[in-house]
Formats: C-alpha cells, sequence, structure tokens
C-alpha cells in the first residue's frame, strides 16, 4: 500500500478499506480484512487499542453482560488462552483483553492512534471514499467502516453555567489515565445512569462527602459480582462451540431460556418466585426475562417494576430518599436497567446525600459548585455522568458526504434510516458496525459485533470475487427494513420511556427508537436472508455490470410472525384434512388458548327468534351509562366453525372501543345447514335487535352490522337484503377481511393461498361444506355480485397476507363505485386471522383503533323520539 504522512505511523494514501475505531469492532474487523488479504488501516483518537474500554476508565466501570459471554468467539484458542478472573471484569482487566487481541493478532501495525477521521466524500468517478485525517492526512479508500461505537460521544452536560466551575472536573466516558484521588474531598455526581449507579459507590468508599444529584431514577439490580458462574464455565468447557452457536442464535446474545409464564396469569406465589431467581441471579437478561410479557404488556411490567421499588424501600433505610430512588416515569426495561454493587446501600452512609433535581431542579453551576431551586453547594469534584449521544452521534460526528453530496447528518435529520442497520442509502460503499435499527446496543454487543463484522467481510469477499466494486441499499429496502424496525417497537413499552434508545437525552435529537428490538436470532436471519437471495435489497455494480435483486425483507408484523413460527413448530394438521367434528373441537381448544380480551361492563347470553328456530347470542356492554350504539356481530369460521362466543376478545374489544352494545349472534352452520341459512339467520337476527334496540339498551337508528371473514359476508349481505326489503335502517357495517366472492383465482389467492393460517384450502373446504356450485354466484354468497348502491356507509378491513385480500379490496373499490361512503383500512403485514387476536398481536390494536374510529365517523347523530 502506498504511505504518505507522518513518520512511522505513516498514514497509507490509498487502502482498500478504512476502519474507524480499534474498539472490540474495530479490532475483529481489521482481523478479517487482513485475513481475506484487504488491504486495510484502522483510524482511532485514542491512544491505543479498547474503544469504550479505552475511554470509560472511572472508578467502578465493568461490563453488565458476564464477561464469559462478553468475548470474541471466533477464535476457540484465543478463548482457550484467556480466562477472566470474575463474573462482570473491570475496565482494566476488559481493556488488557484487548491489548492482548491486538498483540496475538498483531493487529496494531494497522491502526493509527491519536488521529481522528474528520470527513469523508464519496467520489462516484473513483468509486472510492476520499477520508481526511485530523492530522490533515487524506485516506482514499473503497469501503469505509464506522466501526466507532454506540455509545463513544459523551454528552456535553447541558447545565448552565457549566463553564464557570472553577474546581475539578470529570466526565466518565473521557476519565483521566491517572488515578483521581477524591479522599478527604466534597464531591458531586451529576447523573444516575450506568455510568453514574457504577461509580458512585467507589466514590463514596474515598470522599469526604458525596452529593448525587439525580434527575430520573433508574431501576438496577445487584450484579451479586464475584467468580465467573460455575454453570456457565462448566457448559463452555463441555461444548464451547455450542453455546457460542447457541448465543448467536439466542434472542439477546447469551444462551437464556426464555419463559412462557406470563405476569398477568401467572398467581402470586409464582410471580415472587421468578423475581426472586432474577434478582438473585444479578443478570440483565434474568430480571428483563421475569415474565414473557414484561416488555409488552404494562401491567405485567409494573408487577416487575414493583418488586424492585419494594427491594430499594428494603435496602435505603431514609424512607424519603427510598422513595425518591424509585423509578415511577417509565416502565421497567425501557431505559437501559443497571447492575450495580451496593449502588443503594451507598444512600445509608452519613457522608452521602441524595438531591432529587425533579423536586429542586439545578438552576445554575457556579465557580464554586452547583445551585439548586434551595440551595447552593461547594465542591470540590463534579463527576458528570450525563450519558452519550448514542449511536447516530459518533457516526455523524465525522462530516459524511455520499453520492449527490448529501451528508448524513443531513439525511438523518429526522431520524436514522438504514438497510439492517449495516448501510444507508445514497452512501454506497459505507458500513456501519451496530449501527441503528441493528440489536447492538440491547443485545451482548460481542455477539452482534462479531455478527456484523463477518456478514460485511463476507459481503466484500464476494463482491471482490463477483468483480463488482459499489454496493448501496435501494431505497425500497430501507424504507422497508425502518418499517420493521419501528413495528418491532412499536409492539413494546420502550417508545414510552425518555430514554437514549429513543434519543430522547439530547436536546433537538428526533425521537426515534434507535436499536433493533426483533431480537439477535430474528436479526441474524434477516441478513442471512438477504445474503442468500442475492444481496437482496442492494444495488450492485463494478466492471461486472450492474444488478439489483430489489425487494423488503420483513413485511409481516413481528408478532405476527411469531405466531406463525409457533404454529409452524407445533406442526398441527390442516383443519381442512379434518372431519368438521374435530375442525370444530380443534378451532375451540385453540380459541381457549388466546387472551380473554378486556373486561366490559356485562357480559350476558340469550335466544333471538331466527327464521328456523331460536338463535342463540352473547351480548357485550360497555361499562359507560347507556343507551348506546348496536352493533349486530357475525363471527368468522368459514360458514362452518364458531359460535356466538367464539369471537369474544374481538367482541369486547369492540365493544370497549366503539362504546357499543355488541350482539354477536350463533347462526346456523354448514354442513347441517347449508346455503342459504346463515344468511336468512343473519337478515332475521338485525330485524330483531332494530326492532328490540331500546330494550336492548341501544339507541335507536345507531345500528351497525359487523362481521369477520365469513361472518363479514354475512353482515355485507344483511345490508343488501335490508335495503331491498326497506329496512331495517343500518347505519353502517363493519367488514372485517370479509368473503365477498366466490372466484378464488384472484392474486391474494395464490400469493396467500399458504403458511398464513387461512389457507386457500381451507376456503376451498369451507365453500364445499356451504354452497354448491350454483349457488355461490348468488349475491346471498358472493355479496361482490350484488347492487351495491344505496348500502350504508362501510369500513371494510383487508389485510395484506390474507387470501381474502383481493376480494375485499375489489369490495371495498365497488362500493365506493357506486357511491357508497367507504373507509377502506389496510392491515400491513397482517394475515386473516390476526386483527382478532386481541392482545396476542399486538400490532392489530392500531388497526381496530382505527376501525373503531371510522364507524365513529359514519354514526349519525341520535335519532329524537
Ligand atoms: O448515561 P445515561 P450512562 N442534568 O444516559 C443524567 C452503557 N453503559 O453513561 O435520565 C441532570 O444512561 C440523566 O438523567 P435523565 C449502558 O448501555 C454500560 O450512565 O436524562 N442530569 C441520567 O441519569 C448505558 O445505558 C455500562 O433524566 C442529567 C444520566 O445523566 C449507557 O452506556 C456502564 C443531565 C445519564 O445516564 C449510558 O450510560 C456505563 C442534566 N443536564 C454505561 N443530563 C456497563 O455496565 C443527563 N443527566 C457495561
Amino acid at each position: 500500500m502506498a504511505m504518505s504522512g507522518n513518520g512511522s505511523a505513516a498514514v497509507p494514501a490509498e487502502v482498500d478499506v478504512a476502519v474507524v475505531g480499534a474498539g472490540f469492532s474495530g479490532l475483529y474487523m481489521l482481523y478479517r480484512l487482513r485475513e481475506l488479504g484487504f488491504s486495510a488501516m484502522a483510524f482511532d483518537e485514542a491512544g491505543d487499542v479498547g474503544g469504550t474500554w479505552y475511554w470509560n476508565r472511572y472508578p467502578g466501570a465493568r461490563c453488565d453482560i458476564p464477561t464469559t459471554d462478553y468475548s470474541y468467539g471466533f477464535d476457540p484458542q484465543l478463548e482457550k488462552d484467556w480466562t477472566w478472573s470474575e463474573k462482570y471484569a473491570t475496565q482494566p482487566e476488559i481493556l488488557a483483553y484487548l491489548q492482548h487481541v491486538a498483540d496475538r493478532y498483531d493487529l496494531r501495525r494497522d491502526i493509527r492512534f491519536g488521529i481522528r477521521i474528520t470527513a469523508a466524500v464519496w467520489d462516484e468517478a473513483s468509486r472510492r471514499w476520499r477520508l481526511r485525517t485530523s492530522h490533515g492526512d487524506e485516506v482514499s479508500c473503497r469501503y469505509y467502516i464506522m466501526a466507532s461505537g454506540c455509545l463513544s460521544l459523551p454528552k456535553t452536560p447541558d447545565i448552565e453555567g457549566v463553564d464557570r466551575y472553577r474546581g475539578e472536573v470529570y466526565l466518565t466516558g473521557r476519565w483521566p489515565h491517572d488515578r483521581v484521588d477524591f479522599s478527604g474531598k466534597r464531591v458531586a455526581v451529576v447523573g444516575t445512569g450506568s455510568s453514574g449507579i457504577q461509580c458512585i459507590p467507589l466514590i463514596a468508599r474515598e470522599a469526604a462527602r458525596l452529593t448525587v444529584f439525580q434527575r430520573t431514577p433508574n431501576f438496577s439490580v445487584p450484579a451479586h459480582n464475584g467468580a465467573p458462574p460455575p454453570d456457565r464455565l462448566a457448559r463452555l468447557a463441555a461444548d464451547r462451540d455450542g453455546y457460542r452457536e447457541a448465543a448467536r442464535w439466542s434472542r439477546g446474545g447469551i444462551p437464556v431460556e426464555l419463559t412462557d409464564v406470563s405476569g398477568v396469569t401467572a398467581p402470586e406465589d409464582v410471580r415472587r418466585q421468578r423475581f426472586e431467581g432474577a434478582w438473585q441471579a444479578g443478570e440483565l437478561f434474568a430480571i428483563l426475562g421475569v415474565f414473557n410479557d414484561q416488555g409488552v404488556n404494562p401491567v405485567s411490567n409494573e408487577l416487575v417494576a414493583e418488586m424492585i421499588r419494594e427491594k430499594i424501600r428494603a435496602i435505603v433505610s431514609d424512607p424519603d430518599t427510598a422513595e425518591a430512588l424509585c423509578p415511577k416515569d417509565h416502565p421497567f426495561g425501557t431505559k437501559r436497567p443497571c447492575l450495580d454493587t451496593s449502588y443503594f446501600e451507598t444512600f445509608n452512609l452519613p457522608h452521602v446525600r441524595l438531591v432529587d433535581l425533579r423536586r429542586t431542579p439545578i438552576v445554575t453551576v457556579t465557580e464554586a459548585g452547583i445551585n439548586t431551586v434551595e440551595e447552593s453547594f461547594e465542591f470540590d469534584a463534579i463527576v458528570f455522568a450525563t450519558g452519550f449521544d448514542a449511536m447516530t452521534g459518533p457516526l455523524v460526528s465525522v462530516a459524511v458526504t455520499g453520492a449527490g453530496g448529501v451528508t448524513l447528518e443531513d439525511k438523518w435529520e429526522h431520524g436514522p434510516a438504514t438497510y439492517l442497520g449495516l448501510m444507508t442509502t445514497g452512501f454506497p460503499n459505507l458500513f456501519m458496525i451496530t449501527g441503528p435499527q441493528s440489536p447492538s446496543v440491547l443485545s451482548n454487543m460481542v455477539v452482534s459485533i462479531e455478527q456484523h463484522i463477518d456478514w460485511t467481510a463476507d459481503c466484500l469477499q464476494r463482491l471482490r470475487a463477483e468483480n463488482l466494486d459499489r454496493i448501496e441499499p435501494t431505497p425500497l429496502a430501507e424504507a422497508g427494513w425502518v418499517q420493521h424496525s419501528r413495528d418491532c417497537a412499536d409492539i413494546t413499552l420502550y417508545p414510552r420511556a425518555n430514554s437514549w434508545y429513543m434519543g430522547a437525552n439530547v436536546p433537538g435529537k428526533p425521537r426515534v427508537f434507535l436499536p433493533y428490538i426483533g431480537g439477535v436470532d430474528a436479526y441474524r436471519r434477516a441478513c442471512q436472508e438477504v445474503a442468500e437471495n442475492g444481496l437482496m435489497g442492494f444495488r450492485l455494480d463494478g466492471p461486472a455490470g450492474a444488478r439489483c435483486h430489489d425487494g423488503v425483507i420483513r413485511r409481516i408484523q413481528p408478532d405476527v410472525a411469531i405466531v406463525l413460527d409457533l404454529m409452524a413448530s407445533l406442526g398441527l394438521p390442516p383443519v381442512e384434512t379434518m372431519n368438521v367434528a374435530d375442525a370444530r373441537a380443534f378451532a375451540e381448544a385453540t380459541a381457549a388458548t388466546m387472551p380473554p380480551g378486556p373486561a366490559v361492563g356485562e357480559i350476558t347470553d340469550a335466544v333471538l327468534p331466527g327464521p328456523a328456530g331460536d338463535l342463540a347470542y352473547r351480548l357485550y356492554r360497555p361499562p359507560s351509562a347507556g343507551p348506546h350504539p348496536l352493533i349486530a356481530y357475525f363471527h368468522g369460521g368459514g360458514w362452518v366453525l364458531g359460535s356466538q362466543h367464539s369471537d369474544e376478545p374481538f367482541c369486547r374489544d369492540l365493544c370497549l372501543r366503539t362504546g357499543a352494545v355488541v350482539i354477536s349472534v350463533n347462526y346456523r352452520h354448514a354442513p347441517e345447514d347449508r346455503f342459504p341459512a346463515a344468511a336468512d339467520d343473519a337478515f332475521a337476527a338485525v330485524q330483531w335487535m332494530a326492532a328490540n334496540a331500546a330494550g336492548l339498551g341501544g339507541i335507536p337508528g345507531q345500528l351497525t352490522v359487523a362481521g369477520w371473514s365469513a361472518g363479514g359476508s354475512l353482515a355485507a349481505i344483511t345490508c343488501q337484503l335490508a335495503r331491498d326489503a326497506g329496512g331495517p335502517d343500518i347505519a353502517s357495517q363493519l367488514l372485517l377481511t370479509p368473503v365477498t366472492d366466490c372466484d378464488l383465482g384472484r392474486a391474494s389467492y395464490s400469493g396467500n393461498g399458504e403458511g398464513f393460517v387461512l389457507t386457500a384450502a381451507l376456503m376451498r373446504w369451507f365453500w364445499d361444506h356451504y354452497a354448491g356450485e350454483a349457488d355461490r354466484a348468488n349475491p346471498k354468497a358472493s355479496p361482490l355480485r350484488g347492487t351495491l348502491a344505496g348500502l350504508p356507509p362501510a369500513v371494510v378491513v383487508t389485510a395484506e397476507f390474507d387470501p381474502l385480500r383481493d376480494e375485499g379490496e375489489a369490495y371495498a373499490e365497488a362500493l365506493a363505485a357506486a357511491g357508497v361512503p367507504v373507509r377502506h383500512i389496510r392491515a400491513r403485514g397482517h394475515i386473516h386471522t390476526s386483527l382478532t387476536m386481541v392482545d396476542a398481536v399486538i400490532s392489530g390494536a392500531p388497526v381496530r383503533a382505527e376501525m373503531a374510529e371510522a364507524l365513529g365517523s359514519f354514526r349519525p347523530a341520535p335519532v329524537q323520539i
């Protein structure tokens, strides 16, 4: 490689690959690149290797993932040769490990220390990046890799007067190399995140007086540090490769057993037992996994949160201090929880004091100390443990200008957009290691780093082998990944917190959830599929020509994907292979495993007169005082399965969201009663409800007819029959993924015909049981074939991965063409069954909210009588 610049530490003018950073990421990246024969150079502002562990030398700095797991897994010999002395190693030990790695693989010769990359410009003509260093050198590289860490840019304390202070000032993220002696000093610590919580107990040991300024109390659990856990060491010793592989395919980058215990349904003794076990384990993933629903269900989450608060109250002697230390403004886990050693106990020491900034905010830093609204404090030293401009900060702090002259900072003005957290459109050949929208900070970083680096190295090798030299994600693929990342976050409680995960700790930073929360395993699978599908979503170019297999790698809602995976793993026989009795028993058993739905005011069972005998119904009444609008509801089940209570969770949800009395009717089923029995029953039921609206607690004139699937078909048909019969008056219709036509040749039948629960084969089975060929085209079976003018306003919901999607869309379009007011809601990433899986598929909730809002918009004023 050609060299230029500063002497022995010469900076090359040209390399294949330039890497920013010499921490865990940069070191392994260099190792892989060298192994593949690329010329590579890494740059780091620090004086040596270590990254985070070079800078964060504050007292008490340790990892919070067991060090046996927080280690490289790429070289078994390295693992055998290194022994960790503690469960959670200290900063000096981790730094020594990284120095050992640098020495062992002779990596330092390709690292330039004390050099910062200040600018990077993409040159399209040469298809290379031009980098400028803080020493004024220029480096040209084909590929530019930001291995600059997620938490490497400390946030300047945004406190009035901070520059005025004349005493000693320390920033945890930029701690001096020489030992800082706090003996006999009056010390302040500002900030109670992981850094503050780690250093406070140690500073308290030395300081004459320690004052902790806390803005937001944080959840913390005892690390129970000590020797590396023998059970883990034994597992590693028995099968090191198997253990590492299990980590790679785990949810968080550590092999842990996931629980199926729900906080909501578990008995109190089980809850306590699980919580105490996690508290004693002293591991983040244990306390984050007490219940399987604590990350998504506020009730379950609050159980864990309150049990932690109880612990805090039991540890801290002064009740006011204890209360101030109890986090109450965010769900547990939605801000990074901490592992501590004697943190809460420290507040029992007579020389340690907590200042609650929520009660007495800081007014200013003075020359001598800190003034709050109530008091003036004087200090010999102030420690700012005030955090980082996380994830995007280190990336945009370099002036990166991509193709077309746009800077990364401008592109990400409203939040980062990446493909797989690895690359971003408009910035060809720029790779990010553990970038935004990758699991990174939500996982064992080392596992995620190795995965990103292996993927990137494999990609560069492949480009070279295929005579390509330019790679850039497509806008479609990137938008799809950004959407998927957001979908994953939106089903959790994480967006509710003002955390650095949300960018909320930096004034002016867009409020966007930064990491990918779908799991290390799911993420790895996505990256693998992208690679296996011809680098799907990337535009590739070079001497060999240009090519692109464009597409979106994940379109299904994440919780729907979990349901599908679960069902696939059960290996259940297809319903259409069963006899009707078995199919009904199976459907009932499946429904019984579902969460019941929200509590409503009242549920009653009764019968109404039908054309061939009584029809059972179940009525769901809102808790508010009536009268209410009425909804006649027809369940799904392909005219064969189901009953008045089979859609209970959905009916309850509908009742609460709309504030309506929902009456779910059990119409006659096929094959015992074939076409048009179900349609006749549905119409009769609606006639009866209209006639008895007041007695049912309904508001006259506010009757909606609703249904799901085959029940949606019955709702649509009822509206047509009512119009033709001159009544009853129907205010609106709600058709949820309805059957509207007997033509099974539409594209969604072939595209979504298999693998999404309701299959094309099952629909055929339903039709065969319900109606003969001659009857199917009858509008009383295929409402799309009826006259649509003059029908009540309609809310039509279709699901993207539903065989019935296209006939639902066709019905919405045909209604609109016939002059009927229509709200068509397209449920992105959903399947036929997922919108009714209340509390099991959380991503369905916003769709149901929109549905209820749309129905409300069609609601007429009450009829005055
Ligand atoms: O930073 P933080 P950190 N006035 O942002 C407060 C990793 N890490 O360096 O919450 C007053 O969490 C701020 O208050 P608030 C780990 O992932 C790991 O501690 O914004 N206070 C908060 O209390 C961690 O999550 C380890 O209201 C101000 C604190 O400062 C991440 O790094 C160890 C303030 C900042 O907490 C960041 O942790 C250390 C102001 N103007 C770090 N501005 C391990 O154990 C901010 N604060 C491996």
